[in-house]
């Protein structure tokens, strides 16, 4: 059983994560992205299903359009767990979007 993050890691995650937010009312983190279109976007999901594969860890995702919004989150945890933070850097690396 993963143990989720406790106080020290989540007050580091601000600036290891700074283009995701805070979900309220989960312990989740949140990025959203946009892309030129709908065919841009689903290559942008289908190397992140590869990825959740090879980390045994899937994201809660939608799609609509060029439009992308990724959940994170550990089940097994009950919360956010450094597995979320791993994926998240794992999709940070794919999709850097602009930081700062
Ligand atoms: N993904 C997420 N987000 N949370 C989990 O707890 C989780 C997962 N657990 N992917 C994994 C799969 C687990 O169910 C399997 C059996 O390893």
């Amino acid at each position: 059983m993963i143990r989720p993050l406790d106080e020290a890691a989540r007050a580091e995650l601000p600036s290891l994560l700074p283009l995701w937010q805070a979900v309220e009312g989960r312990d989740a983190i949140r990025r959203r992205f946009r892309f030129a279109d709908f065919s841009a976007a689903w290559g942008f999901m289908a190397r992140i299903a590869l990825l959740a594969e090879r980390m045994d860890h899937h994201p809660e995702w939608s799609n609509v359009w060029n439009r992308v919004e990724i959940l994170l989150t550990t089940h097994d945890a009950g919360g956010l767990s450094a597995r979320d933070v791993a994926m998240a850097q794992a999709i940070d690396a794919i999709e850097p979007g602009r930081l700062g």
